[in-house]
């Protein structure tokens, strides 16, 4: 399929306005309000654009609302000689070369802060529904097998409540699961690149402990880190030796933090008792030796997605690109050293 025939431009007397691209679907109302203001270029079919397509729609705008979807580096840069801003719709940005975005004198920015609530709430649920095996429950009855109650004839799962939760990576949203964790009566246990300040800490009722101490004492492990070349695969198959063989793993944070395929035969072995992940290494694809498995809970990377939420987020972001475009500094803005104020 050509982008060309499919990204849409908007029609009229446009040629006047700012040009920009929308890289991914959005709400129809936002659409609309950039309209007013900006000859857009959406592409509302949602179809991931190639590396060359990309290059090719970033040439000839000044902004661009992107997701994680499209990588932005020297590449993709090439020929956005009039670009000022990439606005990710997400808060995480290993799709942006920061560097690379920062020499083409290209502002970036984030949506920080409006989804960590719902994004901590659903490390929480698949925290419990990996726990309590529910996905697992529901295919057991969908498939006729559930001919009695019985006491031991059950999935039998682990508890929540005053158990140990580790959680790697203790940012904000680190830190909203580790606030619920405190109605469950967990023990809460941290591991973080640096350690939060004693009232941050007091706020959470956590305590920082070193990654082996985590791994090896921690009932559920959660994982809520950026991803970045020295978080890839922070857990591997030597980090799931350490942990109890009654333990689950939640990845909420990026596919690549995990060795899925390692992750895969540890389960397979019954390693740990159970894991919960948001997203996955090559995501959209899943590796198939997961599939085989009944241990595991899979989502399909939707820890943000609530309609309010996403609004928000896509608000943000539209938020971001206005102020740059109009010569403000961007309330999420990732690059300080290019904006010129
Ligand atoms: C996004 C996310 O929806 O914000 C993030 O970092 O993981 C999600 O909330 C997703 O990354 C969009 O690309």
């Amino acid at each position: 399929m050509n982008t060309q025939t499919n990204t849409q431009t908007t029609p009229g007397n446009a040629s006047k306005k700012p040009k920009i691209l929308v890289a991914r679907a959005i709400f129809p109302e936002a659409l609309a309000k950039l309209e007013e203001s900006y000859e857009v270029r959406s592409n509302q079919e949602d179809r991931i654009f190639t590396p060359e397509e990309l290059q090719k729609e970033l040439s000839s705008i000044v902004g661009a609302l992107v997701a994680g979807s499209e990588r932005i580096d020297a590449s993709a840069l090439a020929n956005a000689k009039d670009l000022k801003i990439v606005a990710n719709i997400s808060v995480g940005y290993n799709n942006f070369d920061v560097p690379a975005i920062s020499a083409a004198g290209v502002m970036a920015t984030n949506t920080p802060d409006v989804l960590t609530d719902t994004t901590a709430d659903f490390g929480f649920a698949l925290l419990m529904g990996t726990a309590r095996r529910i996905t697992e429950s529901e295919h057991w009855i969908r498939a006729g097998h559930w001919d009695k109650w019985s006491i031991v004839n059950n999935p039998l799962g682990m508890d929540l409540h005053h158990s140990t939760v580790g959680i790697i990576g203790m940012g904000r949203i680190g830190q909203g699961i580790a606030k619920r964790a405190l109605g469950f009566g967990m023990n809460v246990i941290y591991h973080n690149r640096s350690r939060l300040s004693e009232a941050d800490e007091k706020a959470c009722s956590a305590r920082y402990v070193s990654k082996e101490e985590l791994l090896r004492t921690a009932d559920h492990v959660v994982l809520v880190l950026p991803y970045s070349a020295e978080s890839h695969h922070t857990i591997g198959a030597k980090e799931i030796a350490l942990m109890k063989p009654t333990a689950t793993l939640i990845n909420i944070a990026r596919g690549g933090i995990v060795d899925d395929l390692a992750l895969a035969q540890a389960l397979k072995e019954k390693k740990i008792f159970a894991a919960g992940l948001d997203v996955f290494e090559g995501e959209p694809k899943v590796n198939p030796e997961l599939l085989k498995l009944s241990n595991v809970v899979l989502a399909p990377h939707i820890a943000s997605a609530t309609e309010k939420t996403r609004r928000a987020m896509v608000d943000l972001a539209i938020d971001n690109l206005r102020a740059a475009l109009d010569g403000k500094r961007p309330p999420s803005l990732i690059n300080a050293e290019v904006f010129k104020g």
